[in-house]
């Protein structure tokens, strides 16, 4: 863990906001230099590329990363993907991955899952990595002379509401505070914070510290964060990040706080439970969320951010617009020369970003430039929004794992293209209920052609995607009974975008 040195001030801060130069310190930023050349160092000996891997909840980061994974294994299909394509990956294997500390992403797990069971992997609430030892060919005559090529690939699957901690440190805690009940307050989250206010006005800040007052406290507020985001508006997360996946850090007191009601901007007495609220909230910007940034977003090379824009536009503008706000802040983490030297370290990194908009399989192919489109839309109004510099960024849309199949129904005299596949056991559409065996033909709808329509109309009755959840495919076999790789919607396009340069 990272203990900061107390002396915050940097002295070329001139042209940085007094808040967010104080958000590192000198220890954060020789520590980082350090990683870097010890990064650089062993990349002598074997080039390595870090890719970040994050969304949302549910966004399909696991499955991403395993399709990812089994493709390249296996030479999956990859037409785009220009090094596979001219046969100069000679390999691609699993290695030891270089961080002892870090969980190692259960890849086995995933594919028996996937490919053996057909059924999704299950739900992944923590950091987790994995090495890939790639063997290519260099394209040209010069590369070739220096041998074959190998290229570490270290892939960082980390959720997206940890990034969402970011702003957090900029915040002290009467604002976090205030921030937190004027969001409580929105139409949208009322009803959901209710008994979280109610608790919150019903107590007093400067009354003495009780432990189980702070406990209450927090677990009416982690139980709204946490129906913010089951409710079916889909509305995405507010932070602190960890309440909501806590990883190892579950009941400890750095996440035992909550955010207090009529702080006014007096100061708390020592022993009052403002005063232990508010230590609580700093130990869990200098423990948990530093940390975090320096040791892992500050590492990476490359980023891919998966968005699950459909569900959004189906379940409403309110979750459009969360969606936008949280994909704004996260590409804000990433923007270069503003901000904290922390910041600054990690965007003078990242020279590539990527957002997927992921699932596309849940449409026919003629509405997948479409949803491509509306990503872009919701891309660059994030990017502006966070006044975004610095790396090249990328939109593209695409299902990391293909579970359906397209046709053509007839309905009367018209010709439909519908989609097939096989409805997870107990999903319904119109009334019908799947049995987890039948594979079944739908039409789910066109996107529309103005995204900015889509975007603005998110889905009322008549323009909702009919959206089912479909089991993972039944792979085809080669004549030697070998299983093909994992089929997909423009995996190899990410992939050209995330290493085509670096398997050059
Ligand atoms: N049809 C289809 N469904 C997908 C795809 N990717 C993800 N899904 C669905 O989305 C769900 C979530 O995918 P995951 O990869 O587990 O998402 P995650 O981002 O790792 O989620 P957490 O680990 O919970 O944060 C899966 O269980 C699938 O139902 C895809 O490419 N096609
Ligand atoms: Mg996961």
């Amino acid at each position: 863990m990272g203990k900061a040195p107390a002396a915050p001030v940097r002295p070329t801060s001139k042209r940085l906001p007094p808040t967010l130069a104080s958000l590192t310190t000198f220890g954060d930023e020789a520590r980082i230099a350090l990683d870097t050349i010890s990064g650089r160092a062993s990349g002598l000996v074997q080039p390595a590329l870090r890719l970040g891997v994050t969304g949302l909840s549910k966004a399909g980061k696991t499955v991403f990363i395993t399709s990812l994974v089994h493709n390249l294994v296996h030479g999956g299909r990859l037409p785009l993907f220009e090094a596979q394509k001219n046969g100069r990956i000679a390999r691609a294997s699993l290695a030891h991955q270089p961080d002892d500390a870090v969980p190692r992403f259960q890849y086995e797990d995933h594919v028996r899952a996937l490919v053996d069971s057909r059924v999704w992997p299950q739900s992944t609430r923590a950091i987790s990595e994995l090495r890939l030892v790639i063997e290519f060919e260099s394209a040209s005559a010069w590369g070739r002379m220096f041998s074959r090529g190998r290229l570490a690939l270290d892939i960082v699957d980390y959720p997206g509401e940890w990034l969402l901690d970011l702003p957090l440190l900029a915040r002290d805690y009467a604002t976090f505070s205030r921030e937190a009940l004027e969001l409580a307050a929105l139409p949208a989250r009322a009803d959901l914070s209710e008994r979280w206010r109610q608790l919150a006005e019903a107590t007093d800040p400067f009354a003495e510290a009780d432990e189980m007052r702070a406990r209450d406290l927090f677990e009416a507020f982690a139980a709204y964060l946490k129906a913010c985001k089951e409710d079916d508006r889909a509305l995405s997360t507010l932070p602190p990040g960890r309440f909501l996946m806590p990883g190892d850090l579950e009941g400890s007191p750095a996440l035992t706080f909550a955010p207090l009601s009529g702080l006014d901007g007096r100061r708390a007495p020592p022993n009052s439970l403002a005063a232990m609220m508010e230590r609580r909230y700093e130990a869990y910007k200098r423990h948990v969320v530093k940390p975090f940034f320096r040791e892992h977003v500050a590492r990476l090379d490359r980023q891919i951010v998966l968005v699950d824009a459909m569900q959004a536009m189906n379940a409403g503008p309110a979750a459009v617009a969360d969606l936008e706000r949280a994909l704004t802040e996260i590409l804000a983490c990433f923007r270069a020369g503003r901000g904290s030297v922390l910041t600054d370290w990690f965007a003078r990194r990242i020279d590539r970003i990527l957002v997927a908009a992921t699932k596309a399989d849940h449409i026919h192919h003629e509405s997948h430039d479409r949803l491509q489109a509306i990503a872009r839309r919701l891309t660059d109004r994030a990017l502006e929004r966070a006044n975004f510099s610095g790396a090249e960024v990328d939109v593209l849309a695409m299902a990391a794992v293909r579970a359906t199949r397209e046709g053509t129904a007839r309905h009367g005299k018209e010709e439909l293209p519908v989609i097939m596949g096989t409805p997870i056991k107990g999903e319904t559409i119109a009334g019908e209920r799947f049995d987890g065996k039948t594979e079944t033909a739908i039409f789910p709808g066109d996107l529309p052609a103005d995204p900015a329509e889509a975007l603005r109309a998110a889905a009322d009755e008549d323009n909702a995607i009919r959206f089912v959840r479909f089991r993972p495919p039944k792979l085809e076999k080669t004549a030697e009974g070998l299983t093909l790789s994992l089929p997909h919607i423009r995996l190899d396009r990410a992939l050209q975008f995330l290493l085509g340069d670096r398997l050059a």
